[in-house]
């Protein structure tokens, strides 16, 4: 690893390392926001975002997602591939807040009625411009079948990152992404962190995020740790298991039921199936590995894989 960065931006420096393709990004406690207007430091900044977003990039990899992330190397240090960053801040809503709340003149908090997608040209000089698919085709940044991967891209990540967010009693109310190029492959890069996303507390709708800097609120670095520290906790989960029957195999019990209703004259009735449902409620680290998890158990214990077909589903726990 060289000494000198070969970037420094306003959150981060990039290092070069041994390796041609990867880099070792570095994470600061200074802080700006407003398109660097207002410069700041906030309190060991650098070390939870790093620790919260080597979080996030394990959960999101573990749930299928590609990332450039590759291990947390030290407190502020993250590995990660080398990619070309696509000048695109791809930014999720599920309520409104800050830019688009002021843009609509809605009131901070709004529910969507489903997620907004929006992109931004990732240029400082600009102020990073809310942009559609012509500017982005016209600026020749991704091709529109790459456009409409990034959409659905970060459209899962949301699902993802709100179910998991939820089940710690956080609101996901909007984040900024960033892909980059390796090879001919588009994977997720940059940051996912109190600076880049808006979390609300889910009870008090207390923000836990960099709003608090850009407003003046106050206990910057407490809401980050907090963050952090619910990332941590173990969160608990609803998993519903409902096996049936096989098409294909008898189901006497069933057919007793229908019998018995047919003999006290509900001829209405031509089919029936009986299966089981099982509800639990445990800890684990996201939904994607309490489904997993609740897969092989299904296989091996809950249900007859010979005679019977299951579904799972798995909620935070209310
Ligand atoms: P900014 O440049 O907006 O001030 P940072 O201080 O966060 O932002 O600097 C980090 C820079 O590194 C950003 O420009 C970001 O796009 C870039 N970057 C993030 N991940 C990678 C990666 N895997 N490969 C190359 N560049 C990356
Ligand atoms: N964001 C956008 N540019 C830089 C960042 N960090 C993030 C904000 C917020 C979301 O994108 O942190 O989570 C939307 O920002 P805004 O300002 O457009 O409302
Ligand atoms: N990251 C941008 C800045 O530093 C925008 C923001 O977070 O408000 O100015």
């Amino acid at each position: 690893m060289t000494e000198t960065p070969l970037y420094e931006g306003k959150a981060k420096k990039v290092f070069r390392t041994d390796r041609a393709d990867e880099y070792l990004v570095f994470f600061k406690d200074d802080a700006t926001a407003f398109n660097g207007v207002k410069k700041g430091r906030i309190e060991s900044k650098g070390e939870l975002n790093n620790a919260i977003s080597s979080a996030f990039f394990e959960i999101l990899a573990q749930a299928g997602i590609k990332t450039h992330f590759l291990r947390r190397v030290d407190a502020n240090s993250m590995l990660v591939k080398k990619v070309d960053i696509i000048p695109l801040e791809v930014v999720t809503r599920n309520l409104a807040a800050g830019s688009l709340a002021q843009r609509l003149g809605w009131a901070e908090g709004k529910a969507l009625p489903s997620p907004i997608v929006e992109f931004y040209y990732k240029d400082d000089a600009l102020g990073d411009p809310l942009i559609n698919n012509s500017h982005i085709a016209a600026l020749g940044l991704v091709t529109p079948r790459e456009l409409e991967w990034l959409e659905l891209q970060a459209l899962a990540i949301n699902q993802i990152l709100r179910q998991f967010l939820l089940a710690r009693d956080v609101k996901l109310v909007d984040f900024k992404l960033e892909f980059g190029r390796v090879g001919n492959e588009i994977i997720l890069a940059d940051e996912i962190s109190p600076d880049t996303c808006r979390f609300w507390d889910a009870q008090t709708n207390q923000k836990l995020d960099k709003d608090r800097f850009r407003q003046d609120l106050g206990q910057v670095s407490e809401a980050y740790q907090e963050l952090y520290q619910r990332l941590l906790n173990p969160a608990a989960y609803k998993a519903r298991v409902e096996v049936r029957l096989k098409p294909s195999v008898l189901d006497p019990q069933g057919e007793a039921i229908l019998r018995s209703l047919k003999s006290l004259g509900h001829v209405e009735f031509s089919s029936i199936r009986v299966g089981k449902l099982i509800e639990l409620t445990l800890t684990g680290d996201s939904e994607a590995q309490v489904k997993e998890k609740m897969a092989k158990l299904a296989d091996e214990l809950l249900a007859n894989p010979n005679m019977e077909n299951y579904a799972i589903t798995v909620e935070p726990k209310q």
